[in-house]
């Protein structure tokens, strides 16, 4: 047989080329969502735009490193920094909430939530969320996640008059089904949560309490929303939504007896080595949210979506329970008759980003639904303000009353109007001006 040559790879390329010049397809779908991010207004209430820090983080060396276990305790050897960077994610978010453990190595909010299932819960255990319908979340017990497959959940809902959680009925349901565990949060509800309430509901059944705020962690760590603390036994958060860190998760705790089944639920439980870039850069975006100045942002979201709501509904629109005490609102489009798939639509042609979404007893699929969901915590990082967020919210219903009068195709003209002034909002405001 004849014997092949060997000769030494050349790495020239793999060490020198940018991604322009490694992956021209990945690098020209980038250039163009950077391009979206500046060029369209992001209302997505769970999306947010990441600092520059966070971004080089996690696009970090870290990405090559295995550090299965905890700082201290790993199963790899060389993991001295990733041993710093874990450690300082730790103390900023305890810091930062003002709570005494924290494990930051969820990948992504559903494994944060599915690890504190497996810590407090045996498979079949009851347990009690709100109704995705009412603005849950999938992870909270919907029929077709994990947590409504392998356990029993109740759901409780909002007010059919109010459209606002009525704390005496979550506890009538608690008393009739006894769940070991109760969830407080959500996904589309822009009310106040009262956690001494829910503890209350939970400390008359014996159940945990456990906080998913995901939603509004930056709020409560820029003090504009109550915190959990201490009345939730277990808090949960994503770190990318108002909080503006990297696409991740967080579990947070007071009592120690939670430190070995949480951390064991998260490793070797859930997850084996954690995304270390990741951490490095949730410990970027919670040193930046322990600034004074995060509490000057979190307070202009609330800001912000006050008068985001207020503008839809002086232009004729209704606000789902009159009003936002947070980032986020629902907005009716019953009374134009206009579904949420198609506003989604002809607000994208007009470079107005959202989401559609069900409103409480909504009689349309989730694929259609009556409402879409807003949010002003990307609008507020760009730097708008309230007068741009009455602007925007003029135009949201211009775009609903085009869709109304000219079923889904919507009014071009409005549509090519809006584009233009959103152009000029944007141009204003830039994202990422040195990228
Ligand atoms: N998908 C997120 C949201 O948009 O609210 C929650 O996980």
């Amino acid at each position: 047989m004849a014997t092949q040559e060997i000769t030494a790879p050349n790495m020239d390329r793999f060490w020198n080329d940018d991604l322009a010049a490694a992956d021209p397809d990945i690098a020209a779908a980038i250039d163009k969502e950077l391009a979206r991010q500046r060029d369209k207004i992001e209302l997505i209430a769970s999306e947010n735009i990441a600092s520059k820090a966070v971004l080089e983080a996690a696009g970090s060396v870290f990405t090559n490193k295995y550090a299965e276990g905890y700082p201290g305790k790993r199963y790899y050897g060389g993991c001295d920094y990733a041993d710093v960077v874990e450690n300082l994610a730790i103390e900023r978010a305890c810091e930062l909430f003002d709570c005494n453990f924290a494990n930051v190595q969820p990948n992504s909010g559903s494994q944060m939530n599915q690890a504190v299932f497996l810590a407090l819960l045996q498979p079949g255990d009851t347990f009690m969320g709100l109704d995705l319908n009412s603005g849950g979340h999938l992870t909270h017990g919907s029929p077709v996640n994990m947590s409504g497959k392998w356990f029993n959940p109740v759901a409780y809902g909002v007010r059919k008059d109010s459209e606002e959680i009525d704390m005496d009925e979550v506890m009538a349901i608690a008393k009739e089904h006894k769940p070991k565990l109760i969830i407080a949060g959500g996904t589309a509800y822009s009310r106040i949560w009262d956690w001494e309430a829910f503890r209350k509901v939970a400390d008359e059944v014996g159940a945990y309490l456990m906080v998913d705020m995901s939603h509004i962690s930056g709020l409560v760590a820029g003090g504009a929303h109550p915190s959990p603390f201490p009345h939730a036994d277990v808090v949960t958060s994503t770190t990318h939504k108002s909080l503006r860190g990297p696409r991740s998760g967080i579990i947070l705790w007071n009592d120690e007896k939670y430190t070995k089944p949480i951390n064991m639920a998260v490793f070797p439980g859930m997850q084996g080595g954690p995304l270390m870039h990741i951490v490095a850069a949730k410990a970027v975006a919670f040193r930046e949210a322990l600034r004074p100045d995060f509490k000057d942002y979190a307070h202009a979201v609330v800001e912000n979506a006050r008068a985001l709501a207020a503008s839809i509904e002086d232009n004729g629109l209704r606000i789902v329970s009159g009003g936002t005490d947070n980032h986020s609102m629902l907005v009716d489009l019953t009374p134009m008759d206009v579904t949420g798939k198609a506003a989604e639509k002809g607000l994208d042609r007009a470079y107005l980003t959202c989401n559609k979404n069900g409103i409480p007893f909504d009689t349309r699929s989730p694929f259609v639904t009556s409402g879409i969901r807003l949010g002003t915590p990307a609008g507020t990082t760009r730097g708008f303000g309230p007068e741009e967020f009455r602007k925007i919210g003029a135009m949201i219903v211009q775009v609903v009353e085009g869709l109304s009068r000219n079923g889904d195709d919507g009014d071009a003209e409005v549509e090519e109007r809006i584009r233009r002034e959103v152009g000029e909002l944007c141009a204003g405001f830039p994202v990422y001006p040195g990228m």
